[in-house]
């Protein structure tokens, strides 16, 4: 399988997150990526697309904000990393903002995502892996995008979650660009992709099925539950399968059998994963209790599917068991 990857991606160091009360070590750190770059080889270099394929998801204000809020800050006398800490918490309107203080509260929607110099090139060119890796599996039916910073969370309009721009929506929207009809997108991270499930939310060419923590118990807390099936268009085109805390193999699949089932339903030219090795029992900030040779068991269920597959790289935080985690999960396809 054919693995993209521009260093480049290097270029964002989170400094840290803010939870319980207090400043902690970034989870998301340039680690995670020595991890899984010894363990899956040879890598090749992603081609730049340029910026169109972000904006057939990303608003136009979005990505005017995320390229240059870490320039606002410093030119505002900040020092650091760009850090989000007031929140509109009333639904919101369009408006133009004069502070950088309310644009980061505004398209920012947690205190664990912070926008440091090198953000933007690095979500930009986490893009560009995920649409190298695109074409190379609309042209031989399966690659791997070794994404950094993750994209699951990111919305159309907002970041969070250690996700600036959402790879995997950007990689579906320049799939039906170039002429397939409907894609599936499958989450198996530990943790929902919100950001996946909003951009989706109301189309029915894009089947958004996700297995998480229940977000009763877990991150991100406020979307992710199993009623959320779509809207519109969208009725019945997004599956969450919700799990709780403690989840091991037996009970995971038949989560995806019940996943696998549906998106195949939507009968897709093409089929995107967004993984996250974060299901591991070892995980630092996970609950889930998934083995190492339980990836290699995900993975063929989903290359049973027998469909084009693009697998995206979203979570995964324990540095001494990622590599082997990835490389298990790359093995079944
Ligand atoms: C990103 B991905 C830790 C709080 C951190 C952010 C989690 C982001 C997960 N107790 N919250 O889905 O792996
Ligand atoms: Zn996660």
């Amino acid at each position: 399988m054919r693995c993209f990857w521009d260093e480049r991606q290097r270029a964002h160091v989170p400094q840290g997150e803010f939870f319980n009360g207090k400043m902690h070590a970034a989870a998301e750190h340039r680690g995670r990526i020595d991890a899984m770059l010894d363990a899956i080889g040879a890598t090749e270099l992603p081609d730049d697309r340029g910026i169109e394929p972000l904006q057939r998801v990303h608003s136009a204000d979005y990505l005017d904000f995320l390229r240059s809020a870490h320039e606002q800050w410093v030119t505002a006398g900040r020092e650091g990393d760009a850090f989000p800490y007031s929140f509109p918490i009333v639904r919101r309107r369009p408006q133009a903002f004069d502070r950088i203080d309310a644009s980061l509260g505004y398209y920012g929607f947690d205190t664990s995502s912070p926008i440091g110099p090198g953000t933007w090139e690095a979500a930009y060119w986490s893009a560009q892996t995920a649409l190298a890796a695109l074409h190379a599996t609309l042209d031989e039916g399966g690659a791997f995008g070794l994404c950094r910073p993750p994209g699951h969370h990111s919305g159309s309009d907002y970041f969070g979650g250690y996700c600036y721009l959402n790879n995997a929506a950007i990689a579906a929207e320049a799939a039906l660009a170039s002429g397939r009809e409907r894609v599936a997108i499958l989450d198996v991270d530990y943790h929902h992709g919100n950001g996946t499930q909003d951009i989706f939310y109301s189309r029915s060419d894009v089947f958004f099925a996700s297995i998480h923590a229940d977000p009763a118990t877990d991150y991100p807390f406020f979307w992710g539950r199993a009623d959320e099936t779509g809207e519109g268009d969208g009725a019945g085109a997004n599956l969450n399968l919700p799990l709780v805390r403690g989840t091991r193999w037996p009970e995971y699949e038949r989560a995806l059998g019940t996943a696998l089932d549906g998106l195949g339903n939507s009968a897709p030219d093409l089929l995107i994963v967004s993984f996250g090795a974060d299901t591991w029992g070892g995980d630092p900030i996970s609950h889930f209790q998934l083995e190492t040779a339980d990836y290699r068991s995900i993975s063929t269920r989903i290359a049973s599917a027998g469909l084009p597959t693009l697998v995206l790289m979203e979570g995964g935080y324990a540095v001494e068991a990622l590599g082997a985690n990835v490389a298990e999960f790359l093995s079944g396809f």
